[in-house]
């Protein structure tokens, strides 16, 4: 049992519990990211994206949501980087290996998509589109469906830096803010600084990319996003502004690529950027709310969690050929019966 209290960043706090509520899963992303890198050079799995960087601000997402289906709770636009946010809302390690390794039990796709394109309709996780950018031209839909709909419930959208490049990051600003029609988005940008291999600077002339929101009137922040108390803090903001005024609010986080772009591009690891996991756990052990044995014991908690959860995805079947039309479009064409001329299935 811990004795202290809160841990300070600046002028904000969080609580003792909380850190390491935030740490405990951040260590579990972490664990996870890397053995399914693994997994995608081992031949146990076919590729590799995730957020290992990303999870201070990623977590204290996930922790703060309004879960569930349908219009009182947040719809999300996640990104593939989201793997945290996930595990925080309570998604098991396994439901990842799950879309790591292919298996027809992967609750996103039924193996169907890469690893970390998300789909759960249970919690209003709608597709992630390989299309970067997409996700911004989609987030008014489900923001207009809410706010005809009545509630707090509000639309959350992620993309990197490269994608609020496009064109589809003007539609979300305009769609959002028409006068009288204005949607509760929160727009968030998780800037790590790259494209696959473009520098943000070669793409945004602006100061930072949430000054793209001033000529709209969206308000906008930009934290720190390797800090998780700056994070916590942030996000409480912005989604009490969107669930509260029912407008759009714009969340940039500045955040680490620890191991470049995906599997594609080698996947190793970068040392030349701030770890979020090793300042937080430096500054919980400088609290004295975690010790050394108590961070080791997480770590190889979550290495057993992470390993069983590969071999339990590994025994488990892989999608056949008859089912590789079922769920791309409603009703499922498995349960319609088509014309023997009918040519419109794709192939
Ligand atoms: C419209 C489109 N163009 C190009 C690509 C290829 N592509 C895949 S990921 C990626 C980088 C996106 O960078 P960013 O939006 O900053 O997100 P990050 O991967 O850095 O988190 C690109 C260019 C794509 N998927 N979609």
């Amino acid at each position: 049992m811990t004795t202290i209290a809160e841990v300070n960043s600046g002028n904000e706090a969080l609580c003792a519990d909380q850190c390491m509520r935030i740490h405990q899963l951040m260590v579990r992303a972490r664990v996870l990211d890397e053995r399914m890198i693994q997994m995608s050079k081992s031949g146990e799995g076919y590729f590799w994206i995730g957020g290992p960087g990303e999870e201070a601000f990623n977590v204290c997402l996930g922790l703060q949501l309004k879960k569930g289906c349908g219009p009182d709770y947040d719809f999300l636009h996640l990104h593939y980087r989201s793997l945290a946010t996930l595990l925080a809302m309570g998604m098991p390690m396994l439901d990842a290996t799950r879309q790591a390794a292919v298996r027809i039990t992967d609750p996103h796709s039924m193996g169907r998509n890469f690893l970390g394109h998300s789909a759960l309709r249970k919690w209003n996780v709608v597709p992630v589109s390989s299309v970067v950018g997409a996700k911004f031209a989609m987030a008014p839909g489900t923001a207009l469906v809410q706010k005809r709909h009545g509630g707090d419930g509000v639309t959350v959208v992620v993309g990197g830096d490269a994608g609020s490049s496009q064109g589809d990051f003007a539609t979300c600003m305009i769609w959002s803010t028409r006068p009288g029609q204005e949607l509760p988005v929160l727009m968030i940008v998780t800037n790590n600084q790259w494209g696959i291999s473009t520098p943000m600077r070669s793409q945004h002339s602006e100061q930072h990319i949430v000054d793209r929101g001033e000529p709209f009137g969206i308000p906008g922040e930009v934290v720190d996003g390797n800090d998780p108390i700056a994070s916590w803090h942030a996000l409480r903001r912005a989604l009490q502004w969107c669930r509260r005024k029912r407008r759009p609010f714009m969340l940039e986080s500045q955040v680490s690529r620890l191991h470049g772009h995906s599997s594609s591009s080698g996947a190793m690891r970068v040392e030349n950027e701030p770890d979020c996991l090793a300042l937080w756990e430096t500054k919980l052990l400088a609290a004295g709310v975690l010790t050394r044995a108590s961070i080791d014991e997480l770590w190889e908690a979550a290495r057993g969690e992470a390993a069983a959860a590969v071999q339990q995805a590994l025994q488990e079947p892989e999608p056949t050929p008859d089912d590789v039309r079922r769920h791309t479009y409603a009703p499922s064409p498995v349960d319609v019966v088509y014309p023997d001329d009918y040519t419109g299935l794709p192939h």
